[in-house]
C-alpha cells in the first residue's frame, strides 16, 4: 500500500518535472523568435497574474522587502541586484508551493512563512548591532547565536529599527483579512500556477547564477565571511547554506566512528611522540612568548633586494640574529589564516570538509595556550579585524586564549585603513599599550598578534610608502634609465606591501625595546601562508631581460626554469625564534611544517602535546616530512605531487620507489587520523573513555 503511494508520488513529481522542463523550453524558443514581443506579452501576463493572485504577490513583496531593508540597515549595499535576485528566487519558490494548497488555507501558509522569514531578519538585525555580523545556526551551542543576556542588562537589546521588519507582516495579515472580507479568495489548488511560479523562480535563479564570480562562489563554499555572503547572496541563501554547513559535520560524524577510533588508537600507539633531549630542551622554560602571525609573508623576501633596496630589512635582521628556519612550509587548506592558527597551536592538520574554525569549533583540541595555561601562563590574542572573521571569537576561546583583543578593542580611524582593515602600524602601536598592561600584571604570558595589512590583493599601493619595484641603470651614454621590471605586476605590489608590513614591524620592535618589553620574552614569527601570487610574475622576476623588457631566452644560461614545482617550493614562509639577549644566529635548513612548530617550541619551553602530528625539528632533523592537505608532501630529498603521482628530486641522491611508497603511506595515515580527530572529536572521546575506565577500576 505504502509502496503504491510512494510510486504514485514519484510519478507525479516526475510528471511535474517534465511539465516544468517543457514549459521552460517553449518559453525559451518563443524568446529566441521575437524577444521584444516575448517581453511585451509576458509583461501583460505578469500584470494580469498579479491582479489575479494578490495574496501571492503581497507575500512575495513583503518577504523580499524585509531582507532588502536588512541589508540597507546593516551592510549598506543599497542597489545590489544579486542579493535581490537570490531573495526573490527563494521567496517565489516558497510561494509556488502555496498554489498546491486550497485557497482557504493558503493565506495561513503564506503568513506562517512570512513570520519565519521576518524572524530571520529581525534576529539578524539585533545580532548585527552587537557583533557586526550575521547569526549562524552552528553557533547555537555558544552564547553568540543570540545576544548575551549580560548585554541586555546594560544596553537595549531591541532598537526601534529592529521592529520595522514586523510592519510588513502586520500589513500582510490585515491585507489578507481585507481580501477575505471582499470574498476575493476562492477556487481550488492550482497546479498550473504552481508551475508558472516555479519557472519564475528558475528564471531569477538563472540570472543570479550567471552573474556570480569565482571568488563569490569560493567564499560561499567557505561560508566564514558572513557579511560578504549576505551582501552577494542575500540573507535567505546565506541561512540555507549555513544550515547545510552546520549539519554536514554532524552527519559525517554519525558514520565510521568505530573504525576511526581504532585507527586513531593504533596510530598513536605505534607513533613515538617522545622527543629525545637535545641542546634546545627547556632552553626557554618559563619565558614569555610573543607570537607574530605575519599575514602572507613568504620566505623569498628574506634577504631579497630590488635595485639594491632590501624588501624586508627588519624581518631579515631578526632572521639573521635569531633561530631561523628557512624551509618552513605552511599546511593550509581553504581555511587559510585560520588553518595556520589551528595547526600552529595544535599540531593537527586542517579538515577534509569545511574549515576547523567554522565547522569544528566545538571539538576538544590540545593546544599551546591550554598547555601553557597549565604551567601558569596568561594567554591572549590580538587582531584588529572583526572578531567574527573565521569565527575567531569562538575558536580562540576554545583554543584556550584568556582574552581576544579584536576590532572593538582598537580605534579604527578611516585614514588608518589599509587593505582589509586597521593598518599594521596602528595595530602595533595600539597593541603596545595593551602589552604593557599585560606584562605588568601577568607573567609569564603567551600572546599571538595577527597582522592584517599584507593581505591580497595588495592594491593599496599609495599607502605602502616609497618602494620601487623597478630597476635603474645607465644606457650607453651613461644616462640614468629606468627598467619597469616588476612595477605594475601583482608581485611588484606585493613587495611594496611587504615593505610596508616590515616597516610597521620594525617600528614595533623599536618601541618594544624602548619600553623594555623584550625582557624575559621570546619572539616567535611565522608567515601564515603564501600570498597566492601569479607564477608568471615570478618567472619575470627571475628571468628579466632589461634589454627587451621581456624574458631571457630559455637557452640563456642564466634562465631559471620556474616551473610548477619551483612555485610550490617557493610557497614556504619564514619561521623565526628570536630573543633580544641571546642572539642565536643560526639557520636551520631541514624541511619543517607548521605542524612541527608546536613540538619544536614545546621542547624549548617545556610542554608536550601527546596528540601532536609534527615533530621537534631538533629531534627528527633531516628525516622530517611535511604533509600538505592535498596529500602532496616534501622531505629534504623529494617534493611529491600526489595529483600527478610525480615527484621532483631535490638532491642528487637516487630516489628509491620504496621511499616514495613509504612516504605516501605515512602521509595518507596522518591525514586520515588528523581528519578523524577533528570530525569525531577523538581526543575528547579518548579522554572520556580512559576517565571512565579509571573510575571503574577505582570503584572495584
Ligand atoms: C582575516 C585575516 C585574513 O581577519 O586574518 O585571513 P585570510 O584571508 O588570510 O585567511
Ligand atoms: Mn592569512
Amino acid at each position: 500500500m505504502i509502496k503504491g503511494k510512494c510510486k504514485k508520488g514519484i510519478d507525479s513529481i516526475k510528471k511535474t518535472g517534465r511539465k516544468v522542463g517543457k514549459k521552460i523550453k517553449t518559453e525559451f524558443n518563443e524568446f529566441k523568435k521575437d524577444p521584444k514581443q516575448f517581453i511585451k506579452k509576458r509583461w501583460l501576463q505578469i500584470k494580469k497574474a498579479c491582479a489575479n493572485n494578490k495574496e501571492f504577490v503581497a507575500f512575495v513583496f513583503v518577504s523580499v522587502l524585509n531582507p532588502t531593508l536588512l541589508r540597507f540597515l546593516t551592510v549598506h549595499n543599497y542597489f545590489a541586484i544579486k542579493p535581490l535576485l537570490a531573495d526573490l528566487s527563494i521567496v517565489l519558490l516558497i510561494g509556488a508551493f502555496g498554489f498546491l494548497i486550497r485557497p482557504k488555507r493558503r493565506n495561513a501558509y503564506y503568513i506562517g512563512w512570512n513570520i519565519f522569514l521576518t524572524l530571520l531578519c529581525f534576529i539578524n538585525s539585533i545580532y548585527y548591532t552587537f557583533y557586526s555580523s550575521f547569526s549562524s545556526i552552528s553557533l547555537l551551542s555558544t552564547s553568540r547565536f543570540v545576544v548575551d543576556v549580560g548585554d541586555s542588562v546594560t544596553e537595549n537589546v531591541f532598537q526601534i529599527k529592529d521592529l520595522i521588519y514586523w510592519v510588513g507582516t502586520i500589513l500582510l495579515i490585515l491585507y489578507y483579512r481585507h481580501l477575505k472580507r471582499k470574498k476575493y479568495i476562492k477556487g481550488s489548488a492550482n497546479r498550473k500556477k504552481f508551475i508558472h511560479s516555479i519557472v519564475a523562480a528558475g528564471v531569477c535563479t538563472f540570472f543570479f547564477v550567471i552573474t556570480l564570480t569565482g571568488l563569490e562562489i569560493g567564499r560561499f563554499a567557505k561560508q566564514w565571511n558572513r557579511e560578504y555572503i549576505v551582501t552577494v547572496f542575500g540573507i535567505y541563501t546565506y541561512h540555507a547554506n549555513d544550515l547545510v554547513q552546520s549539519i554536514k559535520p554532524k552527519i559525517i560524524s554519525l558514520f565510521g566512528y568505530d573504525k576511526a577510533m581504532k585507527q586513531f588508537k593504533s596510530y598513536y600507539e605505534e607513533r613515538n611522540t617522545k622527543s629525545h633531549k637535545n641542546k634546545y630542551t627547556n632552553m626557554y622554560k618559563g619565558k614569555n612568548i610573543l607570537v607574530i602571525h605575519a599575514e602572507s609573508l613568504q620566505d623569498f623576501v628574506i634577504g631579497l633586494k630590488i635595485n639594491g633596496q632590501e624588501v624586508a630589512p627588519n624581518f631579515t635582521k631578526i632572521a639573521k640574529e635569531g633561530l631561523y628556519f628557512d624551509h618552513f612550509y605552511t599546511q593550509v587548506s581553504v581555511g587559510t589564516s585560520s588553518d595556520s592558527e589551528f595547526t600552529f597551536n595544535t599540531s593537527l592538520m586542517p579538515s577534509y570538509n569545511g574549515t576547523v574554525f567554522v565547522s569544528y569549533f566545538d571539538r576538544e583540541y590540545v593546544s599551546t595556550p591550554k598547555l601553557l595555561k597549565e604551567k601558569g601562563y596568561y594567554t591572549f590574542s590580538m587582531h584588529a579585524n572583526n572578531g567574527t572573521f573565521w569565527n575567531r571569537n569562538v575558536m580562540h576561546e576554545n583554543l584556550g586564549y584568556d582574552k581576544f583583543y579584536s576590532k572593538s578593542d582598537y580605534d579604527v580611524e578611516d585614514d588608518d585603513i589599509i587593505g582589509l582593515g586597521l593598518s599594521d602600524e596602528s595595530f602595533f602601536k595600539q597593541s603596545i599599550a595593551y602589552l604593557k598592561e599585560i606584562s605588568a600584571k601577568n607573567q609569564p604570558y603567551y600572546g599571538t598578534m595577527i597582522t592584517l595589512s599584507n593581505h591580497t590583493p595588495f592594491s593599496d599601493t599609495e599607502k605602502y610608502g616609497e618602494f620601487k619595484a623597478s630597476l635603474t641603470g645607465k644606457d650607453s651614454n651613461q644616462k640614468q634609465i629606468e627598467y619597469p621590471y616588476l612595477e605594475g605586476t601583482k608581485l611588484g605590489n606585493y613587495l611594496k606591501s611587504v615593505h610596508y608590513a616590515d616597516k610597521a614591524f620594525g617600528e614595533f620592535m623599536e618601541q618594544m625595546k624602548k619600553d623594555g618589553l623584550f625582557k624575559n620574552t621570546v619572539l616567535v614569527i611565522y608567515g601564515d601562508h603564501d600570498a597566492r601570487l601569479p607564477k608568471n610574475d615570478f618567472v619575470r622576476m627571475y628571468n628579466y631581460d632589461k634589454e627587451t623588457d621581456g624574458l631571457l631566452s630559455k637557452d640563456d644560461e642564466k634562465y631559471f626554469d620556474f616551473d610548477n614545482y619551483q612555485y610550490e617550493l617557493n610557497r614556504k614562509t619564514p619561521f623565526i625564534v628570536w630573543t633580544q639577549d641571546h642572539p642565536m644566529k643560526k639557520t636551520v635548513h631541514n624541511v619543517m611544517g607548521m605542524y612541527d612548530a608546536q613540538p619544536t617550541l614545546g621542547n624549548m619551553f617545556g610542554f608536550t602535546n601527546s596528540y601532536a602530528l609534527g615533530h621537534d625539528i631538533f629531534d627528527i632533523k633531516s628525516n622530517n616530512i611535511v604533509v600538505f592537505p592535498n596529500s602532496n608532501w616534501v622531505t629534504n630529498k623529494v617534493y611529491y605531487n600526489a595529483q600527478k603521482g610525480e615527484y621532483l628530486a631535490l638532491t642528487k641522491d637516487p630516489i628509491n620507489e620504496d621511499y616514495i611508497k613509504e612516504c605516501n603511506e605515512y602521509a595518507g595515515n596522518l591525514l586520515d587520523v588528523s581528519n578523524d580527530v577533528v570530525v569525531y572529536d577523538l581526543i575528547k572521546k579518548e579522554r572520556e573513555s580512559s576517565e571512565s575506565y579509571t573510575e571503574e577500576v577505582s570503584n572495584n
